[in-house]
């Protein structure tokens, strides 16, 4: 049991927190000074998609007026370079590839953090908070891969993992099914229409986007990735759907449904402490932005996207203000991988990208062991306890747990998020330090000790053909020297083999059982 002192206590001095059991929710009052806590994970965007990140092809002024009341961190890293891993990690504090079942889940995937896993949502229940997941999930639901019901209760889901609320997607917009699930049944959904889902064979009937192309009236698949399948509203997807009609997302509602109801959330909770989580679908493929964003980017509809979750953002900090809690929000938000031009779609992305770096300076993308693979944004804004600024931290996404954690006064539950350490002095600004090293995978495993970078020898392909990006995948050990060579592009393995017996050592000790 972790018994620290809960910060909080220390830094507002005010409000008396008492311990309380999962069970038991707080009375909550008006004058309750504990602040409410926003993490928003943006999907696929990439360390320079964001106007403070400073490409100046990009223009996101909602996120930028977050940056400016808020930390800028620039050495921030998410667990992997996906999806799944990179959001099972961050909810629970425990390092994704310690599992062998955490990768790109399906949309009938089971429920990847088991019910019995303390998440950061469960720390915050236990102090009472409400607690919501809005957006996007892809961390599977029910106890096992196909079998969800999805004509009833889907269960076991958010709620039993610490979620009061949620209004989530299943998985992503590109894997059926495309259905809202709001606290574990479809929304909308006429019962004498009931869905079913499979990843194994297409139902008969139905068209498929290889079969159907004619049907595919909002976007095409891109050669080979696989995006070919169930067409639901114009768009193709991976796996197959049937029925649900009333019940099928419209692409270019998405963004709206998913800020909806995070302000609603935020709105019924205005005045008592809530934790949201917001994983947005921007800017995830397929990228079909409401016609309000479509073609006003310049750079086509991955750009259109990018103005679209600035949208959202704008909306929550408009929401926070006009609630007046504003200042005691403290928002977090960040992105669970880098960044991917074309993931599966012929949305002209490719095409009008410009000259546009969606990973900056970083060599590499999403699905890469190199920096752009899991170096994204993270900006901290809590007014009047964070000061505006940045921070060249080394700080990583796995350590929010014990951090979040701290801050609440939580007790982490024995064998809780065993790789998370609190890291709430470099969150807040206090420390410009951060970790000593952190580690990140792909398809390698790296470790990093703020300077050197070590990437462990994989078979793995070097290079992906289809979306056009180097995956750091190299058959001898890789070492980088970040602090001069950032982009990664000249292997000193050979000329330091000191260090990389270091970072090895290292490596080897985490990897233990944990
Ligand atoms: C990949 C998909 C890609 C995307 C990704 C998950 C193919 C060829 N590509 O497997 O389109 O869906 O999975 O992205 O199938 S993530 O950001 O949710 O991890
Ligand atoms: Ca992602």
């Amino acid at each position: 049991m972790n018994t620290s002192t809960p910060l909080l206590l220390a830094s507002l001095g005010t409000t008396v927190l008492t311990g309380c059991s999962a069970s038991k929710q707080h009375a909550v009052t008006n004058d309750d000074q504990r602040p409410n806590v926003i993490l928003l994970v943006a999907d696929d965007i990439g360390y320079g998609d964001l106007s403070p990140y400073g490409e100046p092809t990009v223009r996101t002024p909602q996120v930028q007026r977050l940056a400016d009341r808020g930390l800028r961190f620039t050495n921030a890293h998410a667990v992997a370079s996906t999806s799944t891993p990179s959001r099972y990690s961050l909810l629970t504090g425990h390092y994704s590839w310690r599992r062998p079942d955490t990768g790109v889940a399906a949309g009938n995937a089971g429920m990847i953090i088991r019910p019995e896993q303390q998440t950061v949502a469960d720390l915050f229940k236990q102090r009472g908070y409400a607690t919501g997941a809005v957006g996007k999930w892809h961390l599977g639901l029910a106890d096992k891969t196909g079998t969800q019901d999805w004509n009833g209760h889907i269960t076991p889901g958010p709620s039993d993992i610490g979620f009061d609320y949620s209004y989530i997607m299943a998985a992503t917009g590109d894997r059926v099914p495309c259905v809202w699930v709001e606290n574990e049944h479809v929304v909308d959904l006429d019962p004498s229409d009931p869905i079913a889902v499979s990843y194994r064979a297409p139902f008969e009937g139905e068209p498929l986007g290889k079969t159907h192309p004619e049907l595919l009236t909002k976007l095409r698949p891109s050669p080979n990735h696989g995006h070919d399948q169930a067409i639901v509203n114009g768009i193709s997807r991976i796996g197959y759907m049937r029925g649900g009609r009333s019940a099928l997302w419209h692409d270019e509602n998405i963004a709206d449904s998913i800020t909806t109801k995070a302000v609603q959330f935020v709105e019924r909770h205005a005045h008592e402490p809530f934790f949201l989580y917001l994983g947005t679908n921007d800017i995830h493929v397929p990228r079909y932005p409401h016609e309000r964003f479509r073609g006003k980017s310049g750079m086509g509809l991955r750009g259109d996207a990018i103005l679209q979750f600035d949208w959202t953002v704008g909306n929550l900090l408009d929401a926070l203000d006009r609630l007046g809690i504003a200042d005691n929000t403290i928002i977090i938000l960040t992105s669970d991988n880098g960044p991917v031009v074309d993931d599966g779609y012929a949305d002209l992305s490719v095409e009008q990208l410009g000259d546009h770096r969606p990973w900056g300076d970083l060599r590499g993308g999403k699905y890469s062991n190199f920096e752009a693979g899991t170096r994204i944004p993270l900006i901290i804004s809590w007014p009047h306890h964070v000061k505006p600024g940045n921070s060249k931290a080394l700080v990583s996404q796995i350590d929010l747990f014990a951090s979040l954690a701290t801050l609440l006064g939580a007790d982490i539950a024995e064998g809780a998020a065993p790789d998370s350490r609190n890291a709430l002095p470099s969150l807040l600004g206090k420390d410009r330090h951060g970790r000593d090293y952190i580690i990140e995978k792909a398809g390698s495993i790296s470790i990093c000790d703020g300077r050197w970078k070590y990437i462990a020898p994989s078979k793995g392909l070097a290079y992906n053909k289809l979306t056009d990006i180097e995956l750091g995948n190299a058959p001898e050990p890789q070492l980088y020297d970040l602090k001069h060579d950032l982009g990664e592009q000249h292997n000193v393995a050979a000329q330091h083999p000191e260090i990389v017996a270091r970072l090895q050592e290292m490596l080897q000790e985490e990897m233990g059982d944990r």
